[in-house]
């Protein structure tokens, strides 16, 4: 059995899981393989560290990072590997994560971090996101990708006919 893996997913505390688990079940959609990380980049971090490095050890291309308040993951994963990073900052905090957009987008030169919408469209459209970076040398991903667009299409389509 082969425990290859496409994209790695990491937040920072099992409450975020809710909201991540948009972007596993996105990555189920378009069948890329992926494993989940609940690891902190304040109170694990030599454990962050270590799986980046397993992560490619498998054969992640892409790393998804999650997390609230002062979030620092994302960041910390982009320190730690070439790999495109997608960082979703998450709500839940007493700023309704401002906090987070802002630890997460506001990276020094040198080190991206992709950062997406707040919450659960974030985590969606970052799953997205891997597809699409996948999809650049991947053509059956790229014509899986054609057909979600097709769909989300005919589906506001089909809700304004609906609403005639
Ligand atoms: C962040 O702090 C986590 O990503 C989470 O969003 C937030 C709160 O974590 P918990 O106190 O719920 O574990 O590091």
């Amino acid at each position: 059995m082969s425990d290859n893996i496409s994209v790695s997913i990491f937040m920072g505390s099992k409450s975020d899981l809710p909201v991540v688990q948009a972007a596993s079940d996105t990555l189920n959609e378009f069948n890329i393989p992926h494993r989940m990380y609940i690891l902190s980049a304040h109170r694990t971090p030599e454990e962050v560290v270590k799986r980046v490095k397993e992560s490619e050890a498998k054969g992640a291309k892409v790393f998804i990072a999650a997390a609230g308040m002062a979030a620092h993951l994302a960041g910390a994963i982009a320190a730690q590997t070439k790999k495109p990073v997608l960082g979703i900052p998450l709500g839940g905090g007493d700023l309704d994560g401002m906090d987070s957009l802002l630890a997460t987008v506001q990276m020094p030169k040198g080190v991206p971090v992709a950062t997406f919408a707040i919450g659960k469209s974030g985590a969606i459209n970052a799953a997205i996101c891997a597809a699409q970076i996948i999809g650049t040398s991947d053509e059956a991903m790229a014509k899986k990708l054609d057909e979600y667009k097709l769909k989300m299409h005919a589906d506001v389509l089909e809700a304004n006919d609906s609403i005639q």
